[in-house]
Protein backbone atom coordinates (compact mmCIF):
# COMPACT_ATOMS: atom_id res chain seq x y z
CA UNK A 1 0.00 0.00 0.00
CA UNK A 2 1.27 4.03 -0.87
CA UNK A 3 2.14 5.27 2.44
CA UNK A 4 -0.10 8.51 1.26
CA UNK A 5 -2.80 5.74 1.18
CA UNK A 6 -2.10 4.88 4.60
CA UNK A 7 -1.94 8.10 5.85
CA UNK A 8 -4.67 9.16 4.50
CA UNK A 9 -6.86 5.92 6.50
CA UNK A 10 -5.52 6.85 9.79
CA UNK A 11 -6.91 10.53 10.12
CA UNK A 12 -6.03 10.12 13.68
CA UNK A 13 -2.59 8.89 13.50
CA UNK A 14 -0.14 10.99 15.53
CA UNK A 15 3.28 9.58 13.83
CA UNK A 16 3.27 12.39 10.61
CA UNK A 17 3.99 15.34 12.45
CA UNK A 18 6.97 15.94 13.67
CA UNK A 19 6.73 18.52 16.91
CA UNK A 20 9.15 21.29 17.37
CA UNK A 21 11.32 21.23 20.52
CA UNK A 22 8.88 18.38 21.90
CA UNK A 23 9.99 14.85 22.78
CA UNK A 24 8.39 13.50 20.37
CA UNK A 25 8.08 9.53 21.40
CA UNK A 26 6.88 10.01 24.91
CA UNK A 27 4.07 13.12 23.73
CA UNK A 28 3.12 10.37 20.97
CA UNK A 29 2.61 8.16 23.84
CA UNK A 30 0.55 10.44 25.83
CA UNK A 31 -0.31 13.71 24.01
CA UNK A 32 -1.56 16.88 25.83
CA UNK A 33 -3.99 17.70 22.67
CA UNK A 34 -6.02 21.27 22.54
CA UNK A 35 -9.42 21.65 20.92
CA UNK A 36 -10.27 25.41 21.36
CA UNK A 37 -9.74 28.49 23.24
CA UNK A 38 -11.28 31.50 24.75
CA UNK A 39 -9.85 34.18 27.34
CA UNK A 40 -7.83 32.59 29.84
CA UNK A 41 -8.21 29.00 29.04
CA UNK A 42 -7.71 26.01 26.20
CA UNK A 43 -10.46 23.47 26.11
CA UNK A 44 -8.91 19.65 25.71
CA UNK A 45 -11.15 17.63 22.74
CA UNK A 46 -13.06 16.15 25.80
CA UNK A 47 -13.73 19.49 26.99
CA UNK A 48 -11.67 20.24 30.36
CA UNK A 49 -10.83 23.83 30.69
CA UNK A 50 -7.21 24.34 31.40
CA UNK A 51 -5.69 27.82 32.83
CA UNK A 52 -3.13 28.64 30.04
CA UNK A 53 -0.24 30.09 32.75
CA UNK A 54 1.52 31.23 29.41
CA UNK A 55 0.01 33.27 27.20
CA UNK A 56 0.55 30.32 24.42
CA UNK A 57 3.97 30.41 24.12
CA UNK A 58 4.64 34.34 25.98
CA UNK A 59 2.27 35.44 22.84
CA UNK A 60 -1.77 35.85 23.27
CA UNK A 61 -1.16 39.00 25.22
CA UNK A 62 -4.71 39.82 24.92
CA UNK A 63 -5.83 36.43 26.17
CA UNK A 64 -7.42 34.09 23.37
CA UNK A 65 -9.67 33.77 20.81
CA UNK A 66 -10.74 37.71 21.84
CA UNK A 67 -13.88 38.32 19.27
CA UNK A 68 -12.37 42.18 17.87
CA UNK A 69 -9.30 40.07 16.60
CA UNK A 70 -11.24 37.13 15.33
CA UNK A 71 -13.84 39.23 13.77
CA UNK A 72 -10.53 40.91 11.82
CA UNK A 73 -9.11 38.28 10.46
CA UNK A 74 -12.63 37.17 9.27
CA UNK A 75 -13.01 39.99 7.84
CA UNK A 76 -9.78 40.50 6.25
CA UNK A 77 -10.21 36.86 4.89
CA UNK A 78 -13.03 37.86 2.87
CA UNK A 79 -11.62 40.93 1.35
CA UNK A 80 -7.93 40.30 0.35
CA UNK A 81 -6.57 37.40 1.21
CA UNK A 82 -3.32 38.17 -0.02
CA UNK A 83 -1.10 40.57 -1.60
CA UNK A 84 2.31 41.24 -2.54
CA UNK A 85 4.97 43.30 -0.51
CA UNK A 86 7.29 43.79 -2.80
CA UNK A 87 6.68 46.71 -5.27
CA UNK A 88 3.04 46.92 -4.10
CA UNK A 89 1.08 46.92 -0.75
CA UNK A 90 -1.70 47.42 1.10
CA UNK A 91 -3.40 50.00 3.33
CA UNK A 92 -3.53 48.02 6.29
CA UNK A 93 0.24 47.23 6.59
CA UNK A 94 1.08 51.02 6.43
CA UNK A 95 -1.61 52.07 8.96
CA UNK A 96 -0.10 49.07 11.70
CA UNK A 97 3.75 50.17 11.06
CA UNK A 98 2.33 53.62 11.65
CA UNK A 99 0.75 52.87 14.62
CA UNK A 100 3.69 50.37 16.01
CA UNK A 101 5.88 53.75 15.30
CA UNK A 102 3.80 55.62 17.94
CA UNK A 103 4.37 53.00 20.29
CA UNK A 104 8.46 52.62 20.27
CA UNK A 105 10.36 55.30 22.01
CA UNK A 106 12.89 58.25 20.40
CA UNK A 107 12.62 58.34 16.34
CA UNK A 108 12.41 54.60 16.33
CA UNK A 109 9.87 55.04 13.22
CA UNK A 110 10.66 52.61 10.27
CA UNK A 111 8.97 48.95 10.55
CA UNK A 112 10.05 46.02 8.75
CA UNK A 113 7.81 43.14 8.49
CA UNK A 114 8.23 39.56 8.85
CA UNK A 115 6.72 36.40 9.84
CA UNK A 116 7.89 35.45 13.50
CA UNK A 117 10.76 36.40 16.17
CA UNK A 118 12.95 34.43 14.16
CA UNK A 119 12.87 36.38 11.28
CA UNK A 120 12.54 39.50 13.26
CA UNK A 121 16.17 38.89 14.51
CA UNK A 122 17.77 37.62 11.46
CA UNK A 123 16.63 40.65 9.91
CA UNK A 124 18.06 43.19 12.21
CA UNK A 125 21.30 41.44 11.99
CA UNK A 126 20.83 41.84 8.42
CA UNK A 127 20.03 45.47 8.74
CA UNK A 128 22.96 46.46 11.26
CA UNK A 129 25.62 44.63 8.49
CA UNK A 130 23.99 46.68 5.68
CA UNK A 131 23.93 49.62 7.49
CA UNK A 132 27.50 49.76 7.99
CA UNK A 133 28.31 48.36 4.36
CA UNK A 134 26.13 51.46 2.76
CA UNK A 135 27.46 53.70 4.93
CA UNK A 136 31.20 52.60 3.72
CA UNK A 137 32.36 50.88 6.98
CA UNK A 138 31.60 47.49 5.58
CA UNK A 139 34.70 45.96 7.80
CA UNK A 140 32.58 45.98 10.37
CA UNK A 141 31.15 42.44 10.13
CA UNK A 142 31.52 41.41 14.06
CA UNK A 143 28.37 40.61 16.08
CA UNK A 144 27.74 40.51 19.80
CA UNK A 145 25.32 38.30 21.54
CA UNK A 146 25.17 37.20 24.62
CA UNK A 147 25.56 33.56 26.97
CA UNK A 148 21.86 32.08 27.49
CA UNK A 149 20.60 34.85 24.92
CA UNK A 150 17.35 33.43 22.71
CA UNK A 151 17.12 35.16 19.53
CA UNK A 152 14.99 32.38 17.24
CA UNK A 153 16.14 29.26 15.61
CA UNK A 154 17.51 30.90 12.26
CA UNK A 155 21.20 30.53 11.39
CA UNK A 156 21.95 34.10 12.86
CA UNK A 157 19.60 34.09 15.60
CA UNK A 158 21.65 30.96 16.77
CA UNK A 159 24.87 31.81 16.03
CA UNK A 160 24.58 35.18 18.17
CA UNK A 161 22.00 32.77 20.80
CA UNK A 162 23.61 31.65 23.82
CA UNK A 163 21.82 28.52 24.39
CA UNK A 164 23.90 25.46 23.64
CA UNK A 165 21.54 22.90 22.82
CA UNK A 166 20.24 25.28 20.54
CA UNK A 167 23.52 25.56 18.78
CA UNK A 168 25.83 22.53 19.15
CA UNK A 169 24.13 19.89 16.74
CA UNK A 170 23.88 22.58 13.87
CA UNK A 171 27.71 23.46 12.62
CA UNK A 172 29.75 26.12 12.57
CA UNK A 173 27.56 28.87 12.69
CA UNK A 174 28.13 32.27 11.61
CA UNK A 175 31.88 33.52 11.67
CA UNK A 176 32.92 36.13 13.04
CA UNK A 177 30.74 36.35 16.57
CA UNK A 178 31.07 36.83 20.00
CA UNK A 179 29.42 36.41 23.48
CA UNK A 180 28.78 39.07 26.83
CA UNK A 181 28.77 37.01 30.07
CA UNK A 182 24.91 35.98 30.75
CA UNK A 183 23.91 38.53 33.84
CA UNK A 184 22.98 35.72 36.11
CA UNK A 185 24.32 34.94 39.34
CA UNK A 186 22.28 33.02 41.57
CA UNK A 187 24.80 33.73 44.74
CA UNK A 188 24.37 37.40 44.25
CA UNK A 189 20.41 37.86 43.28
CA UNK A 190 18.61 34.93 44.35
CA UNK A 191 15.05 35.83 44.81
CA UNK A 192 15.04 39.10 43.42
CA UNK A 193 11.67 40.61 42.54
CA UNK A 194 12.23 42.82 39.37
CA UNK A 195 15.41 44.06 38.65
CA UNK A 196 18.58 42.84 40.48
CA UNK A 197 21.37 45.31 42.14
CA UNK A 198 24.27 43.35 41.07
CA UNK A 199 25.47 43.04 37.86
CA UNK A 200 25.44 46.42 35.94
CA UNK A 201 29.15 45.53 36.09
CA UNK A 202 29.02 42.82 33.21
CA UNK A 203 28.08 45.24 30.48
CA UNK A 204 31.94 46.77 30.66
CA UNK A 205 32.54 43.30 29.60
CA UNK A 206 31.57 44.60 25.83
CA UNK A 207 34.60 47.22 25.99
CA UNK A 208 36.83 43.95 26.47
CA UNK A 209 35.17 42.55 23.81
CA UNK A 210 35.85 45.79 21.52
CA UNK A 211 39.25 45.75 22.46
CA UNK A 212 39.95 42.63 21.16
CA UNK A 213 38.61 42.94 18.22
CA UNK A 214 38.89 46.59 17.55
CA UNK A 215 35.44 49.19 17.25
CA UNK A 216 36.39 49.21 13.23
CA UNK A 217 35.12 45.35 13.08
CA UNK A 218 32.20 45.25 14.92
CA UNK A 219 28.69 46.05 14.22
CA UNK A 220 26.45 45.21 16.79
CA UNK A 221 25.66 44.01 19.86
CA UNK A 222 21.75 42.01 20.39
CA UNK A 223 20.53 41.45 23.96
CA UNK A 224 17.05 40.49 25.42
CA UNK A 225 16.21 43.38 27.61
CA UNK A 226 15.14 40.07 29.66
CA UNK A 227 15.95 37.12 28.70
CA UNK A 228 12.76 34.98 28.50
CA UNK A 229 13.78 31.42 27.35
CA UNK A 230 16.80 30.89 29.74
CA UNK A 231 14.15 31.70 32.26
CA UNK A 232 13.31 35.35 33.19
CA UNK A 233 16.39 37.22 33.62
CA UNK A 234 15.62 40.96 34.29
CA UNK A 235 18.45 43.07 33.89
CA UNK A 236 20.77 44.29 36.46
CA UNK A 237 19.66 47.46 37.41
CA UNK A 238 22.05 49.67 34.97
CA UNK A 239 23.38 47.84 32.95
CA UNK A 240 21.34 48.31 29.55
CA UNK A 241 22.24 52.27 29.94
CA UNK A 242 25.88 51.09 30.49
CA UNK A 243 25.75 48.66 27.32
CA UNK A 244 24.03 52.00 25.11
CA UNK A 245 26.56 54.01 26.38
CA UNK A 246 29.56 51.76 25.61
CA UNK A 247 27.81 51.26 22.02
CA UNK A 248 28.04 54.82 21.63
CA UNK A 249 31.05 55.47 22.24
CA UNK A 250 32.20 53.31 19.63
CA UNK A 251 29.63 53.36 16.69
CA UNK A 252 28.31 49.86 17.66
CA UNK A 253 23.99 49.39 16.70
CA UNK A 254 22.54 48.00 19.83
CA UNK A 255 19.70 45.89 18.81
CA UNK A 256 16.91 45.09 21.70
CA UNK A 257 15.11 41.88 21.35
CA UNK A 258 11.75 42.84 22.26
CA UNK A 259 9.91 39.49 20.76
CA UNK A 260 8.77 38.82 24.36
CA UNK A 261 9.00 41.69 26.14
CA UNK A 262 7.35 44.22 23.58
CA UNK A 263 3.38 44.32 23.96
CA UNK A 264 2.96 45.34 27.05
CA UNK A 265 4.71 42.03 29.72
CA UNK A 266 6.99 44.64 30.78
CA UNK A 267 3.94 47.46 32.28
CA UNK A 268 5.34 49.04 28.75
CA UNK A 269 4.61 49.17 25.13
CA UNK A 270 8.31 47.86 24.93
CA UNK A 271 10.78 46.92 27.58
CA UNK A 272 13.48 49.86 26.03
CA UNK A 273 10.66 52.71 27.59
CA UNK A 274 10.68 50.72 31.05
CA UNK A 275 14.57 50.87 31.25
CA UNK A 276 14.68 54.34 29.19
CA UNK A 277 17.37 52.68 27.11
CA UNK A 278 16.81 53.56 23.34
CA UNK A 279 18.26 50.85 21.25
CA UNK A 280 18.80 51.52 17.07
CA UNK A 281 16.76 48.58 16.35
CA UNK A 282 13.85 46.94 18.40
CA UNK A 283 12.99 43.19 16.85
CA UNK A 284 8.98 41.98 17.75
CA UNK A 285 6.69 39.22 17.16
CA UNK A 286 4.34 37.25 19.19
CA UNK A 287 2.33 39.94 21.02
CA UNK A 288 1.80 41.97 17.93
CA UNK A 289 -0.94 40.04 17.09
CA UNK A 290 -2.24 38.30 20.52
CA UNK A 291 -0.70 35.64 18.53
CA UNK A 292 -3.40 35.09 16.22
CA UNK A 293 -1.37 34.96 13.02
CA UNK A 294 2.20 35.03 12.72
CA UNK A 295 3.90 38.10 12.22
CA UNK A 296 7.01 39.64 13.36
CA UNK A 297 9.20 42.82 12.40
CA UNK A 298 12.02 45.30 13.07
CA UNK A 299 11.59 49.11 14.32
CA UNK A 300 14.52 51.12 13.29
CA UNK A 301 15.28 54.41 13.96
CA UNK A 302 15.03 57.24 11.33
CA UNK A 303 18.51 57.47 11.10
CA UNK A 304 19.71 54.03 10.54
CA UNK A 305 16.64 53.89 7.65
CA UNK A 306 17.69 57.19 6.29
CA UNK A 307 21.05 55.67 5.47
CA UNK A 308 19.86 53.24 3.06
CA UNK A 309 18.40 56.16 0.67
CA UNK A 310 20.45 57.24 -1.05
CA UNK A 311 21.27 55.50 -5.07
CA UNK A 312 19.00 55.69 -7.76
CA UNK A 313 15.46 56.27 -6.57
CA UNK A 314 13.97 53.17 -8.98
CA UNK A 315 16.89 50.83 -7.09
CA UNK A 316 16.13 48.39 -4.23
CA UNK A 317 17.86 49.93 -0.78
CA UNK A 318 17.50 46.72 0.67
CA UNK A 319 17.43 43.26 -0.45
CA UNK A 320 15.83 41.67 2.00
CA UNK A 321 11.96 40.61 2.51
CA UNK A 322 9.62 37.71 2.75
CA UNK A 323 7.14 36.41 0.62
CA UNK A 324 4.60 36.60 3.79
CA UNK A 325 6.07 40.27 4.80
CA UNK A 326 2.89 42.69 5.90
CA UNK A 327 0.61 39.46 5.36
CA UNK A 328 -3.06 41.22 5.26
CA UNK A 329 -4.55 38.73 7.70
CA UNK A 330 -1.60 39.72 9.72
CA UNK A 331 -1.75 43.59 9.96
CA UNK A 332 -5.69 43.36 10.74
CA UNK A 333 -5.06 40.97 13.47
CA UNK A 334 -2.22 43.57 14.93
CA UNK A 335 -4.22 46.13 14.29
CA UNK A 336 -7.04 44.26 16.17
CA UNK A 337 -4.74 43.64 18.82
CA UNK A 338 -3.40 46.37 18.96
CA UNK A 339 -6.83 48.72 19.77
CA UNK A 340 -7.75 46.09 22.44
CA UNK A 341 -4.27 46.76 24.23
CA UNK A 342 -5.27 49.89 23.99
CA UNK A 343 -8.74 49.99 24.68
CA UNK A 344 -8.40 47.74 27.75
CA UNK A 345 -5.33 49.52 29.20
CA UNK A 346 -3.37 46.58 29.32
CA UNK A 347 0.02 47.83 29.30
CA UNK A 348 -0.88 49.71 32.16
CA UNK A 349 -2.90 46.69 33.65
CA UNK A 350 0.60 44.54 33.92
CA UNK A 351 2.38 47.06 35.59
CA UNK A 352 -0.50 46.78 37.86
CA UNK A 353 -0.07 43.02 38.28
CA UNK A 354 3.45 42.76 38.61
CA UNK A 355 3.74 43.44 42.42
CA UNK A 356 0.65 40.69 42.73
CA UNK A 357 2.81 38.20 40.41
CA UNK A 358 5.60 38.99 42.56
CA UNK A 359 4.22 38.20 45.57
CA UNK A 360 2.56 35.00 44.94
CA UNK A 361 5.80 33.57 43.23
CA UNK A 362 7.50 34.13 45.87
CA UNK A 363 5.23 32.26 47.91
CA UNK A 364 7.24 29.14 46.44
CA UNK A 365 10.41 30.14 48.05
CA UNK A 366 11.41 27.76 50.85
CA UNK A 367 9.39 24.72 49.05
CA UNK A 368 11.77 21.08 48.83
CA UNK A 369 14.24 21.81 45.43
CA UNK A 370 13.26 25.27 44.40
CA UNK A 371 16.62 27.26 44.17
CA UNK A 372 15.48 30.21 42.77
CA UNK A 373 12.18 32.59 41.67
CA UNK A 374 12.58 35.50 39.89
CA UNK A 375 9.87 38.20 38.67
CA UNK A 376 9.45 40.72 36.33
CA UNK A 377 6.45 42.46 35.07
CA UNK A 378 3.99 39.83 34.16
CA UNK A 379 6.74 37.08 33.83
CA UNK A 380 8.21 34.91 36.99
CA UNK A 381 10.78 32.29 36.10
CA UNK A 382 11.64 29.38 39.06
CA UNK A 383 14.72 27.27 38.97
CA UNK A 384 14.10 23.85 40.68
CA UNK A 385 16.80 21.45 41.97
CA UNK A 386 18.17 18.38 39.34
CA UNK A 387 17.06 14.72 40.39
CA UNK A 388 20.84 13.33 40.28
CA UNK A 389 21.03 11.77 36.88
CA UNK A 390 17.78 13.15 35.19
CA UNK A 391 18.32 16.68 34.64
CA UNK A 392 14.97 18.33 33.31
CA UNK A 393 13.02 14.94 34.84
CA UNK A 394 11.80 17.22 37.42
CA UNK A 395 10.15 20.45 35.77
CA UNK A 396 8.77 17.83 32.40
CA UNK A 397 6.67 15.99 35.49
CA UNK A 398 5.43 18.95 36.74
CA UNK A 399 4.67 19.87 33.37
CA UNK A 400 2.93 16.82 32.44
CA UNK A 401 1.02 17.12 36.11
CA UNK A 402 0.12 20.72 35.25
CA UNK A 403 -1.67 19.21 32.68
CA UNK A 404 -3.41 16.08 33.66
CA UNK A 405 -4.17 16.76 37.09
CA UNK A 406 -4.48 20.55 37.40
CA UNK A 407 -5.94 21.84 34.50
CA UNK A 408 -3.03 23.77 33.59
CA UNK A 409 -0.53 24.61 31.35
CA UNK A 410 2.78 25.76 31.80
CA UNK A 411 5.79 26.35 30.25
CA UNK A 412 9.63 24.30 30.97
CA UNK A 413 12.77 24.48 30.18
CA UNK A 414 15.26 22.23 31.66
CA UNK A 415 14.90 22.89 35.30
CA UNK A 416 13.31 26.07 35.31
CA UNK A 417 9.11 26.45 35.53
CA UNK A 418 8.05 29.93 33.40
CA UNK A 419 5.23 31.59 34.46
CA UNK A 420 3.75 34.00 31.89
CA UNK A 421 -0.18 34.64 32.05
CA UNK A 422 -2.14 37.35 29.46
CA UNK A 423 -2.33 40.40 30.36
CA UNK A 424 -6.22 40.13 31.09
CA UNK A 425 -5.70 37.87 34.10
CA UNK A 426 -7.55 38.02 37.00
CA UNK A 427 -5.45 38.30 40.80
CA UNK A 428 -7.35 35.13 41.83
CA UNK A 429 -6.03 33.62 38.63
CA UNK A 430 -3.00 34.79 39.53
CA UNK A 431 -3.35 33.22 43.23
CA UNK A 432 -4.49 30.12 41.34
CA UNK A 433 -1.52 29.46 39.15
CA UNK A 434 0.97 29.38 41.92
CA UNK A 435 -1.66 27.77 44.31
CA UNK A 436 -1.04 24.75 41.98
CA UNK A 437 2.25 25.41 40.59
CA UNK A 438 3.66 25.04 44.95
CA UNK A 439 0.95 21.61 44.66
CA UNK A 440 3.25 20.16 41.95
CA UNK A 441 6.30 21.04 42.98
CA UNK A 442 5.43 19.07 46.24
CA UNK A 443 3.90 16.33 45.42
CA UNK A 444 6.73 15.30 42.64
CA UNK A 445 9.14 15.95 44.87
N1 LIG B 1 13.57 36.14 20.24
C1 LIG B 1 13.13 35.93 21.48
C2 LIG B 1 13.57 36.83 22.59
C3 LIG B 1 12.23 34.90 21.73
O1 LIG B 1 11.79 34.69 22.96
C4 LIG B 1 12.32 34.33 19.39
C5 LIG B 1 13.19 35.38 19.21
C6 LIG B 1 11.94 33.51 18.21
O2 LIG B 1 10.63 33.71 17.85
P1 LIG B 1 9.88 32.68 16.88
O3 LIG B 1 8.60 33.39 16.56
O4 LIG B 1 10.72 32.48 15.69
O5 LIG B 1 9.70 31.42 17.66
C7 LIG B 1 11.81 34.08 20.65
C8 LIG B 1 10.86 32.94 20.84
C9 LIG B 1 10.00 29.76 25.98
C10 LIG B 1 9.76 30.02 24.52
O6 LIG B 1 9.74 28.66 26.44
C11 LIG B 1 10.24 31.18 23.98
C12 LIG B 1 10.08 31.43 22.62
C13 LIG B 1 9.42 30.54 21.82
C14 LIG B 1 8.92 29.37 22.37
C15 LIG B 1 9.08 29.09 23.72
O7 LIG B 1 10.44 30.67 26.69
N2 LIG B 1 10.64 32.60 22.17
Amino acid sequence: MQKTQALARQPNDLEAFWLPFTPNRDFKRSPRLIARAKGMHYFTPDGRALLDGFSGLWCCNAGHNRDPIVAAIQRQAAELDYSPAFQFAHEKSFALASRIAALAPGDLNRVFFCNSGSEANDTALKIALAYHHVRGEGARTRLIGRERGYHGVGFGGISVGGMVNNRKYFGTLLAGVDHLPATYSREHQAFTKGEPEWGAHLADELDRIVALHDASTIAAVIVEPMAGSTGVLPPPKGYLERLRAICDKHGILLIFDEVITGFGRLGHAFAAERYGVTPDLICFAKGVTSGAVPMGGVIAREGVYDEFMHGPEHAIELFHGYTYSAHPLACAAGLAALDLYRDEGLFARAKKLEPVMAEAAMTLKGLPGVLDVRTVGVAAGIDLASRPGAVGLRGYEIMQRAFYDEDLVIRIGGETIAIAPSLIVSEAQIGEIFEKVGRLIRAVG
